[in-house]
């Protein structure tokens, strides 16, 4: 423990195609960081519960249609109506798991032909996470596990071209885990990263802005 009074939280993204187990392993690093005595929240984009949200989410269910930019810019919105709250909670030592974030909205929409680094124009400025985990799954195993919903992007063809695009994406600073494994190893894996990440923050590593 440093000398500092007020430590903040850690900004963790977890990214990963459809079915990679994103979800489920989310929900279960927030017990264990307050089980070690960290406060900690699960968050999730697209948030859908803000009118920006309702909107985003008639899209994905295809109750309604939106032009690529549109749909791509009020993702981008949704994260942006969460940013001074984000700011805030890391800054009071909550650290945030977050199912999601702008990897996703520029490998979704990349992979339908937006140029690149326009859809990487409208996150800059946001909170840049201290880790980003990817979840690695091959998009044919991951749909061999079943269970796509029937929402806009959960077919296969997209699926390959969004695994394509986070990989164009991904630098040396992602941890990339293997979804493969069993629940319970990937599980063991997220929680050395979210560990060291949480520490790390904690001594004092400011928090930074995209695109970092
Ligand atoms: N998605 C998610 C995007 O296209 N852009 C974004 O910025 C975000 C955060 O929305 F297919 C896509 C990814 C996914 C869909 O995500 C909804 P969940 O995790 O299934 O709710």
């Amino acid at each position: 423990e440093g000398s500092k009074k007020e430590s903040r939280g850690a900004l963790i993204v977890i990214e990963g195609l459809d079915r990679s187990g994103k979800t489920s392993q989310c929900s279960r690093l927030v017990p264990f960081l307050e089980g070690q005595g960290v406060s900690a929240e699960l968050w999730r984009f697209p948030d859908r519960t803000t009118n920006v949200g309702q909107t985003i989410s008639a899209y994905l269910t295809n109750t309604s249609q939106l032009d690529d930019h549109t749909i791509h810019l009020l993702f981008s919105a949704n994260r942006w109506e969460k940013r001074s709250l984000m700011e805030t909670k890391l800054k009071t030592g909550t650290t945030l798991i977050v199912d999601r974030y702008s990897y996703s909205g520029v490998a979704f929409s990349s992979a339908k032909g937006l140029d690149i680094e326009w859809c990487k124009a409208p996150e800059i400025g946001l909170l840049a996470p201290d880790v980003v985990i990817y979840l690695g799954i091959s998009p044919e195993k991951a749909a061999e596990r079943g269970g796509y919903g029937g929402e806009r992007y959960e077919k296969l063809e997209f699926q390959k071209k969004v695994a394509d695009c986070y990989k164009v994406l991904r630098d040396d600073s992602w941890k990339v885990v293997d979804a493969c494994q069993s629940i319970e190893d990937v599980e063991k894996q997220l929680q050395e990263i979210v560990t060291d990440c949480v520490a790390e923050c904690r001594k004092g590593k400011p928090l930074s802005t995209l695109w970092s």
